[in-house]
């Protein structure tokens, strides 16, 4: 069979356009004992010559030539300096598409909500399953009290996937534990976990019982003995912190990234302004309990706010057309970020413990098509939809891409904070003139320096994407607020963190 498209060559082609999409899963296994990884953008832009040259002839690849216009195609896209761009819209037609999964979907056995849509039976199965795992005494696996723990506290076993690739695969491993646990209660077989759209206000449901705290039943850590009741701050300072924090803004601008890097931020030198940022300011905003990783997910609000982070991944995914191992690839810049892609393509690196040992033996690689593997989609939210996709910008490209100069906005970078120096989580605070204008949170243990995670990327940088005109014309300055303030204070020293320093760059567009 020869693939045949039924339109003419492209002109324009991108990467994710279809460039990407023209290679079958057998084309990369087969590539890929010559050394070229043909799921690469690096990899395929660095040997697009002879890739070139094996498809022209008209015989590669072996059972599945490409036609003289994917041909033409591809050309097109190397004349062009190789653009990245955008995938198409969802339901244009894939003239160009080589990857058979792209039809093979099942429907979902579990649908996680919106949790302001839940119906008065479907509310009252989760409210059920609910209680009857907090009531499990802490030596059954299925406990409220276990699930919780698997977040750090009580120790020894603590496990901390917070600023490493491995972040969403492993919470979304963590969220079907969860969930598992509510299926094991007895009529509730059939109940999923609803999600807290953080755009939209703190959910009424959730301010009451079983949902608005828990009481500890044994002692889990210094600070935290039987009876301790969870904490959160007034719902209204909760919504003026999710405000000032920026967390809808940093939603909405991963939401719009293509790149797995840039959707994600923080490592591998990503802007700290997207969904990691995010989901870090949210932890703080929302208090006591939840500031502190060693027992955030102890209170209740933990799964609801998790389970979205986990939709918002799953919603990008599909966007990206990235809900398969070769799509989600596609996405990961190999070069500048080598361990997001080994995390997948690495045997040794696959695991997701305590999730792939234990039930439900789960690995990076069996999260990744959430629908297809693990049976779980989502229903869309009732608030707005997050935008599309816009240009890719960043704060230094290579000298081989040709770029453009956004001049509206600026990208202030408070860099080099030695996170392993603060006790906890804080907020990073950009003022104007003594005011706050912007702020962004990090969210750690306390215990920072016992983590191998936080030690391996010990030094932070915060990102603050904001018009040209609201920080010119006064005097800048950064206020770092520690979460625990009577180990430090009000303001952490600046030179007990490393001396940070400021850097202000101009955003530069890429293709
Ligand atoms: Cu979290």
């Amino acid at each position: 069979m020869t693939l045949t498209s039924t339109t003419a060559p492209v002109t324009n082609p991108t990467w994710y356009g279809q460039i990407r999409d023209m290679f079958t899963t057998r084309d990369q296994n087969h590539m890929a004992a010559q050394g070229l990884d043909l799921a690469s953008y690096d990899s395929v832009v660095n040997h697009a010559g002879s890739i070139y040259q094996q498809v022209a002839g008209g015989n590669m690849p072996p059972d599945t030539p490409w036609s003289p216009d994917w041909v033409s195609t591809f050309l097109n896209w190397m004349n062009n300096g190789y653009p990245k761009g955008t995938p198409l819209a969802p339901g244009a037609p894939m003239e160009f598409s080589a990857r058979s999964w792209l039809s093979t979907t099942t429907p979902a056995a579990r649908i996680r909500k919106d949790i302001t849509t839940l119906s008065n039976s479907e509310l009252a199965l989760l409210k059920k399953a609910f209680s009857a795992i907090v009531a499990k005494p802490p030596s059954d696996p299925n406990s409220y009290f276990v699930q919780a723990g698997y977040h750090w506290f009580p120790e020894p076993d603590t496990y901390c996937m917070h600023h490493v690739p491995g972040y969403n695969p492993w919470h979304r491993a963590y969220l079907v534990s969860f969930e598992n646990a509510l299926r094991s209660v007895p009529g509730c077989e059939s109940v999923t976990l609803p999600y807290w759209d953080i755009t939209t206000p703190f959910p009424d449901v959730l301010k009451s019982p079983p949902f608005d705290q828990y009481v500890l039943p044994q002692a889990i850590g210094p600070g935290y003995p039987e009876g301790h009741v969870t904490s959160r701050f007034p719902y209204e300072e909760i919504a003026q912190r999710l405000l000032t924090n920026g967390v809808t803004d940093d939603v909405y601008r991963a939401m719009s990234k293509t790149d797995w890097e840039d959707f994600h931020g923080f490592w591998s030198d990503a802007a700290y302004n997207t969904i990691i940022a995010a989901h870090d300011s949210g932890h703080n905003s929302i208090g006591p309990t939840m500031q502190n990783q060693e027992v955030a997910a102890f209170d209740p609000v933990f799964w609801f706010f998790h389970c979205n982070w986990d939709r918002l991944f799953w919603e990008w995914q599909k966007k990206m057309v990235a809900t398969d191992l070769h799509g989600l690839l596609t996405t990961i810049n190999e070069t500048n970020d080598p361990i997001s892609y080994q995390i997948f393509t690495d045997t040794a690196l696959q695991a997701l413990n305590p999730f792939t040992s234990n039930p439900p033996e789960l690995s990076t690689l069996t999260t990744i098509d959430s629908l297809n593997q693990l049976g779980i989609d989502y229903q869309s939210p009732v608030s707005v939809s997050t935008p599309g996709f816009l240009p890719r910008t960043r704060r230094l490209v290579a000298a081989n891409q040709s770029f453009k100069v956004e001049g509206d906005r600026i990208n202030v970078r408070v860099n080099g904070i030695n996170r392993l120096k603060i006790p906890g989580s804080f907020t990073v605070h950009l003022q104007k003139d003594g005011k706050t204008i912007a702020s962004r949170g990090l969210f750690q243990p306390v215990a920072v320096q016992t983590c191998a995670n936080c030690v391996a990327n010990a030094i932070a940088h915060f990102d603050f994407e904001l018009p040209l005109s609201v920080i010119q014309g006064g005097t800048l300055s950064v206020w770092v607020e520690p979460v625990n303030k009577h180990f430090v204070g009000e303001r952490f020293p600046q030179k007990l963190m490393g001396n940070p320093t400021i850097e202000v760059h101009l955003l530069l567009q890429t293709e």
